[in-house]
């Protein structure tokens, strides 16, 4: 049974990438926010547009007072090829801003080969998991009238590995190994370090994206305005995102319409504290040892 499951995935991982390659074409200046859901995407989506798009746009007419970032800058596993038809997305202004959650070994090939720019955020998975069952919760609550999920059965998924972009910590050392390997076109970020250090960071993910800030734009406070306009207050006060919706995968007859609001939470670091028992963060602790001791990497 377990054999032919496994099959059966291996399968349809075949299908989907075979499907990715054919239809997705990286153009060497892309850039691709990949994230494990969870981890910081709706934050780093507003930073990278406004860092990237800042002399086109100023207070008067900044997208982001009036679109969510999810807008902004589209998914393209959730939303754009989910979409039907697939929208044209070969002639968007470059450089085009993608995100999504495919874990590294299953990205299609032109997006390794093209030289594009990968972007990578991951937090504590304690906090991932909190944020996650909160939202699949409200989520499942409000649009699809379901009971919210089980505390215990979601921690259990989450331990195992399961969900729909793979193990948590594959995730992350996928795209740390490769960060190791390629730094210059993949950058590895930490939410928790980008919360207390925002100026160093959102600095560095300038001169990664290719439009560092020029010693004028830094007397004139541009980092800053940049840091204010994207930070979690800022965003989460918006009409846009206090009422708005947001249709999520694609255009298409199983698509959802999801409140903005439910992408920003408390936006904190270390919230796990009011959800998880000291049971729960003992055995994430011992599994994150386990997973991640051999990699140098830890959270
Ligand atoms: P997604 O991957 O489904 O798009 P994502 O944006 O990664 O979601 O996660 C939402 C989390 O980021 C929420 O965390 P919480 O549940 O612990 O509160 C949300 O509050 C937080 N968040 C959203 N916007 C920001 C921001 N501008 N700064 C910091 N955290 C933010």
């Amino acid at each position: 049974m377990a054999a032919q499951e496994t099959k059966e995935e291996e399968e349809v991982e075949r299908i989907f990438k075979r499907y990715r390659e054919q239809y997705f074409k990286s153009q060497p200046t892309d850039v691709l926010l990949i994230t494990l859901p969870k981890s910081g995407t709706t934050w780093l989506k507003a930073l990278i547009f406004s860092i990237v798009n800042r002399t086109r746009y100023d207070n008067s007419n900044h997208p982001l007072l009036t679109q969510s970032p999810h807008v902004c800058v589209p998914f393209l596993d959730v939303d754009l090829f989910c979409a039907t038809p697939v929208p044209a997305i070969e002639n968007m202004p470059s450089p085009r801003l993608f995100a999504c959650h495919i874990p590294y070994t299953s990205l299609p090939e032109s997006i390794i080969s093209s030289g594009c720019r990968i972007v990578y955020i991951c937090r504590n998975p304690k906090d991932v998991f909190t944020s996650l069952w909160h939202f699949s919760c409200k989520v499942r609550t409000s649009i699809n009238d379901l009971p919210p999920l089980s505390l215990d059965d979601t921690f259990d998924l989450f331990c195992k590995g399961v969900s729909p972009f793979g193990p948590f910590w594959d995730h992350v050392l996928g795209y740390w190994k490769a960060s190791l390997q390629w730094p210059n076109r993949v950058l590895f970020l930490n939410y928790e370090e980008m919360k207390k250090e925002h100026l160093v960071h959102v600095n560095r993910l300038a001169d990664f994206l290719d439009h560092p800030f020029s010693l004028e734009e830094d007397k004139e406070g541009v980092v800053q305005e940049i840091i204010r306009l994207c930070s979690f207050e800022n965003l989460r006060n918006l009409e846009v995102n206090k009422t708005g919706r947001t249709l999520i995968g694609g255009a298409n007859q199983n698509s959802v319409v999801i409140e903005n609001s439910v992408f920003f939470r408390e936006g904190k670091v270390g919230d796990s504290e009011n959800l998880l028992t000291a049971q729960m963060n003992d055995l994430l602790d011992q599994i994150m040892k386990e997973k991640l001791d051999d990699s140098h990497f830890s959270f």
